[in-house]
């Protein structure tokens, strides 16, 4: 049985990629929403259709867990998730592992940087708070990263003045602690700890949602023990060259991209 991965685009990759790693022996069916991306701008309502649609597809596959690797859904969506899953198996997000180890591991100000609809949700700072009332969280949108992303920029002046734009807010001015709360800005990395230098820690949320995974999947004795050939498949709601070029360099040439409009 495969592992259910699902993201609005490529940002979801970051996780699936960390899970393949950790988890080499098992299969993964990966589902980019890449027509109605980016989920970022949409309504809360919006969002839930699309990450039910999606879930019940991935059940239907008959995945033995759910991934949702995109912190716009999971701050939106969760609980209908949660729901129509009604505990058939295990749902993984990407928010409340992140807030529940930071809370616990951080003592400093911590800023989160993400899309307008995770932002406006205030989960990461809930989520925290809920474990440690005494961290300092600022939470800031960053809309533009995920279009530019999208659109293959990295390493490019677009992105660095983008990044160079936010990061000055004067909201994340003393932050000690960065959470890159949406799944498609560790593809910008790189460019995120060259602003800041030493100065901040960027807190590597794919490792601890695909960490959690494997604790689920270990509780449940779900773990595949030996794969020899694992397989990764993946459905898009539109083909996209971007996707096809991170999913390759992810994933191997070889990977096939299918059409799946639900
Ligand atoms: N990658 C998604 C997230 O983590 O929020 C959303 C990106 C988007 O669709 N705007």
């Amino acid at each position: 049985q495969p592992i259910g991965i699902f993201d609005s685009g490529v940002g979801g990759l970051t996780v699936a990629k960390e899970i393949k790693r950790l988890l080499p022996n098992e299969n993964l069916i990966y589902f980019g929403d890449t027509k109605h991306l980016p989920y970022g701008e949409k309504s809360r309502e919006a969002i839930v259709g699309y990450s039910t649609k999606i879930t019940n597809f991935l059940l239907k596959k008959n995945c033995k867990a759910i991934v949702i690797a995109c912190n716009s859904a999971t701050a939106n969506a969760l609980k209908e998730v949660l729901e129509l899953v009604a505990e058939k198996v295990p749902v993984i997000d990407v928010i409340n592992p992140v807030a529940e180890k930071v809370a616990y591991e951080i003592h400093n100000n911590v800023g989160v940087i993400a899309t307008k609809a995770t932002v406006n949700s205030g989960l990461y700072k809930k989520s925290i708070r809920k474990h440690n009332k005494f961290i300092k969280v600022d939470e800031l949108a960053t809309p533009l990263l995920v279009p530019a992303i999208e659109e293959g920029f990295k390493n490019h002046p677009i992105t660095h003045s983008i990044i160079y734009n936010y990061l000055s807010n004067s909201k994340l001015k003393n932050i000690e602690t960065l959470i890159l709360g949406c799944t498609h800005y560790p593809l910008l990395i790189d460019e995120i700890k060259q602003y800041y230098g030493n100065r901040v820690r960027v807190i590597d949320s794919p490792n601890i949602v695909a960490n959690q995974l494997k604790m689920i999947l270990e509780q449940h004795h779900l773990l595949n023990d030996k794969n020899a050939n694992p397989s990764y498949q993946f459905y898009l709601s539109d083909l996209t060259k971007n996707f096809e070029k991170i999913s390759k360099k992810f994933f191997g040439k070889s990977i096939d991209l299918e059409l799946k409009v639900l």
